[in-house]
């Protein structure tokens, strides 16, 4: 019996794109080949992946074994990559954009993310320091990266793109400057950092957002034990218990539910399949608002330690 799918969003340029795929960040290399061969065997077709993650050759050998093995074809895929910070200058785009699409084994990226504002200083690491240990950063404007992103779009490299971790006035400034608008913005968005005003003024230019670490990044290596952990929030956890389906479930419907492309991440075959699960319920308008009612702008991923960058994006109200 073949796999059910999940819906697919049409996109400002009229391509198509699931709504619901998997997050690779953090996926480590030893487990995410088998993760990703899970994934599609249970009906996965979007994946989530950026070179900065150090695990895409690992994922192209899952995709190579799915598509030789007939479950898929790469038509069948979504897959898209993010363009490092350390990468930014235009003629630096196609040359790194091509390290990705041979890790993964592909001819072309179903997207292609500038995966931050903020670009580093070029030509070494890809967490480039100065003496102090702080970040050296480079001042290339984002906007020529995105030159370079319409670039690879043209030369057939990459079907759509779009940009991630970018707030409102930065993507005005895409908008105004550049020739494509970018198909979505790709940020972190659970219920503690729902992300309402950056969503609904995206969606006024044909943009859709599309959430990471929806299930809070619980993972993430900086988190405190006394950070709340939303996947114990007791009354996501009631909400589950009366749907009868797990925190994570619920989290992952909510976005689902408001129209936001949705990447959970895990390498656990069990919590795979549990996380597609979200498209045989529906949740109330009340529990979403209650959803809603958690935000408390819980970010996780502020990157304060980058602050001082003048492309940091979390200087604004969103
Ligand atoms: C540094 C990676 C953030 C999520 O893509």
């Amino acid at each position: 019996m073949s796999p059910k799918l999940a819906p697919s969003v049409k996109l400002n340029n009229g391509k198509k794109m699931p709504i619901h795929g998997l997050g690779t960040w953090k996926s480590k290399p030893g487990e995410v080949t088998q993760a990703v061969k899970d994934a599609i065997a249970c009906g996965y077709r979007h994946l989530d992946c950026a070179l900065v993650y150090g695990n895409e050759a690992e994922v192209g050998v899952a995709i190579k074994a799915k598509i030789e093995d007939g479950t898929v074809k790469r038509e069948d895929l979504f897959i898209t990559s993010k363009l490092w910070n350390t990468f930014h200058s235009k003629s630096l785009v196609v040359p790194t954009l091509k390290e990705s699409l041979t890790n993964l084994g592909l001819d072309y990226l179903d997207l292609y993310l500038i995966h931050w504002p903020m670009g580093y200083k070029e030509g070494g690491e890809k967490f480039p320091t100065n003496a102090d240990g702080t970040t050296a950063f480079s001042d290339v404007d984002y906007i020529e990266a995105w030159q370079g992103l319409e670039d690879a779009l043209s030369q057939g490299l990459v079907h759509s793109i779009g940009v991630s971790n970018f707030n409102k006035d930065q993507i005005e400034r895409v908008l105004s400057s550049g020739n494509i608008v970018p198909v979505t913005n790709q940020i972190e968005c659970h219920p503690y950092l729902n992300q309402k005003k950056l969503i609904d003024w995206c969606r006024t230019k044909n943009i859709y957002i599309t959430a990471y670490s929806p299930l809070g990044s619980p993972d993430r290596p900086w988190a405190k034990p006394e950070d709340p952990l939303l996947l114990e929030e007791p009354k996501l956890v009631a909400i589950a218990e009366k749907y009868k389906r797990t925190p994570a479930q619920i989290a992952i419907r909510y976005q689902v539910q408001r129209d936001v492309i949705v990447i959970p991440k895990s390498v656990t075959k069990s919590r795979i399949e549990s996380n597609l699960q979200v498209f045989d319920f529906k949740l109330s308008s009340e529990d979403m608002k209650t959803i809603d009612s958690f935000d408390c702008n819980g970010r996780a991923l502020h990157l304060d330690w980058v602050k001082e960058h003048k492309y940091w994006p979390f200087n604004t109200e969103f």
